[in-house]
């Protein structure tokens, strides 16, 4: 190929494919993007064209070879940024970037060994197309003279690249009816229409809900409380009030999915305390209770248990509303005469929390700063649990009774490190060094929380309290699907089994009551701020909240996951597909789909509420609309 002589455009044509080319090779590399058919990779295949046409097609406006050389070098570098924060992101997250995490940066730093551990030499590779343009606009002579396009040709150009995007979304609303309006699974939005106009849709987005909230008057809260009031489930008597006045310690446990409940590895039991717990006299625990959480993880778990909404489906609903009016959990017990705190080992800003727990109305943040932390009590995310239970409970003891503290474990998370003296069992063994792991972290909170009730007990707090443990979100991403089949003896991982994953366990134990049980129901995170306060004896029936007591003969076999997914007692949807739950067989879409809709107007109301910022319009001493209140 003679170099001196290639066509004038050839710069142009040079960058858009080797960011199309690279932009391809990453979604079949460095994402999960379950393609199902050859329509579906096709659109995988084109979906960053239209939109690098339009954006390197810019430089036809350049008069200058110099000025169009450096826009086209700076535009691809903005979208190698953006292509590999999306790939390290979703190492991570299993998820894509949205606007608003992009600004939590100040996670970012202490995601610390988490995001090191997503870095590596190779990843080179996502800035190849940067690196092959800047190296044709340094060498080949027709980078240097200019390409000046007649305005016709321009046109043409133009007209082409948007042909090029109506058929990308034409293609995409065949393969999924309603993407764009139904958005709350990034995943889709990704494989359809390509992770560049995801970025601008997204911007869009957020651009909206500021200004839903900005035109919000009120109005839109009677569609919203006729929904909630008619869905309510009536107290059960023989529950309400059973745990009146007596403090209540919530526990989030990090990353604790219900598979390791009452399991082994290596004929070793995992969570030798919370078995004996799902046999107790004192103790119910849900064997079929999920999580509900997005991208906002241990967050998004808190800010559903505080106000059983479900969290935003794009970041954290704790950074991007955390000005909004609540009636949280905390809030509500404040009322009542309880002191309402939270007890957690880490930096006061991660999540945001100390502007959140502001607006749920938590009394007192114990941040790490309350806790004596050292290098040889901490490891992986900083304070270990066993110590972290121990120094909690010192600090309980002065608090004001009765108290409502929530706790929030560290030891089990992500990369799932620990000492070599915390390891109570064995790894597991498999080529996935992460899920080995995890069964020892998983081994020693276990071990942390019978720690927690000896504890307890020896204060005398025990006696007077009720405790109440959750799974926050999963631990096991899909990443790993491959070593959680052979954990689980299957040959591979499912859509319905995947859903079946996110099972976390829910406990709630209540000292020399006798009531305990296993209970059945299928439920959800949501359900867990009802459930509690009416154990307390505290009504909810004003409430602005979606979940419903767990004790209530009115409580449904139902529970809608943030992306969409609901789990009942006879069917499991997920990717798009109707399971049913008993074979774990595909079955008629029109069996899901009256569940599909109800989901779908959960999800929507929450949305309105939290986006909105509705709340600041409800009274919930009367149950009735304030006029007038925006701020
Ligand atoms: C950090 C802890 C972990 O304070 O809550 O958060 P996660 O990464 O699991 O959301
Ligand atoms: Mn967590």
């Amino acid at each position: 190929m003679n170099l001196k002589k290639l066509p004038k455009h050839s710069i142009l044509v040079i960058a858009i494919i080797t960011t199309w080319i690279k932009t391809y090779i990453t979604y079949q590399t460095s994402f999960d993007m379950k393609i199902e058919n050859a329509m579906q990779q096709l659109i995988l295949f084109i979906n960053p064209l239209a939109f690098l046409l339009f954006i390197y097609g810019i430089s036809l406006f350049f008069k200058t070879a110099k000025v169009r050389n450096r826009y086209m070098i700076t535009m691809s570098i903005i979208l190698s940024i953006v292509v590999y924060g999306n790939v390290a992101f979703y190492r991570f997250f299993n998820d894509f970037l949205t606007l608003p995490v992009l600004f939590q940066t100040s996670n970012f730093s202490d995601l610390g060994n988490s995001a090191g551990s997503s870095m590596y030499f190779g990843d080179i590779f996502y800035f190849t197309d940067t690196i092959l343009l800047i190296l044709a606009v340094k060498f080949l002579p027709v980078a240097k003279e200019a390409t000046i396009v007649k305005p016709n040709l321009r046109r043409t150009y133009f007209v082409l690249s948007f042909a090029m995007l109506f058929l990308n979304l034409g293609l995409a609303e065949t393969e999924r009816p309603q993407l764009l309006t139904r958005s709350f699974d990034r995943q889709l939005l990704v494989k359809n229409i390509g992770t560049f106009n995801y970025q601008l849709y997204d911007i869009f987005i957020q651009s909206k809900s500021h200004a839903q909230r900005a035109f919000a008057d009120g109005s839109e809260l009677s569609d919203v409380t006729n929904y909630i009031k008619s869905n309510q489930a009536e107290n059960n008597k023989k529950t309400f009030g059973v745990a009146k006045k007596r403090n209540v310690i919530i526990i989030s446990l990090e990353s604790t999915q219900n598979f390791v409940i009452n399991n082994k590895v290596n004929g070793q039991e995992i969570t030798p305390f919370l078995n004996k717990l799902t046999k107790d006299k004192d103790t119910f625990y849900f064997d079929n209770f999920y999580h509900q959480t997005g991208l906002g993880k241990t967050s998004d778990a808190e800010f559903i248990i505080e106000n059983s909404l479900f969290g935003t489906g794009r970041g954290a609903v704790f950074f991007t509303n955390s000005g909004n009016t609540f009636n949280s959990m905390a809030e509500k017990l404040d009322n009542n005469g309880y002191y309402t705190s939270v007890l957690h080992a880490n930096n006061k800003s991660f999540w945001n929390r100390d502007m959140m727990y502001q607006a749920l109305k938590i009394k007192h943040f114990y941040d790490v700063d309350s806790y004596h932390v050292t290098d040889a009590n901490s490891a992986n995310w900083g304070l270990k649990d066993i110590p972290y239970m121990d120094q909690s409970v010192n600090i309980m003891k002065k608090l004001p009774q009765p108290f409502y503290t929530r706790m929030i474990t560290l030891s089990n998370h992500f990369p799932f490190t620990s000492d070599p003296e915390d390891q109570l069992i064995k790894p597991y063994t498999s080529d996935d060094n992460t899920v080995n792991r995890y069964f020892q972290t998983v081994r020693y909170t276990d071990e942390a929380i019978k720690e927690l009730f000896k504890d307890l007990k020896k204060s005398g707090l025990y006696d007077n309290s009720i405790i109440v443990m959750y799974g926050d979100h999963y631990g096991i991403s899909e990443n790993h699907n491959k070593a959680m089949a052979q954990y689980l003896g299957k040959d591979s991982i499912t859509p319905f089994d995947s859903a079946q994953l996110q099972k976390v366990p829910f406990f709630i134990h209540i000292p020399h009551s006798g009531i305990g049980k296993q209970m059945h129901e299928v439920a959800g995170q949501m359900d867990v701020r009802p459930t509690i306060l009416h154990l307390l004896g505290i009504n909810t029936k004003d409430d602005l909240q979606l979940g419903t007591d767990l004790f209530s003969k009115d409580h449904k076999d139902f529970v809608t996951f943030r992306d969409g997914r609901f789990v009942t007692d006879k069917l499991v949807y997920a990717g798009e597909v109707c399971y049913d739950k008993k074979t774990g067989q595909k079955t008629d879409i029109s069996k899901c789909q009256p569940y599909i809709e109800q989901s779908n107007k959960k999800l929507d109301y929450s949305d309105k509420i939290i986006n909105g910022d509705l709340l600041r319009f409800y009274d919930d001493q009367t149950g009735k609309t304030k006029s007038n209140n925006k701020k």
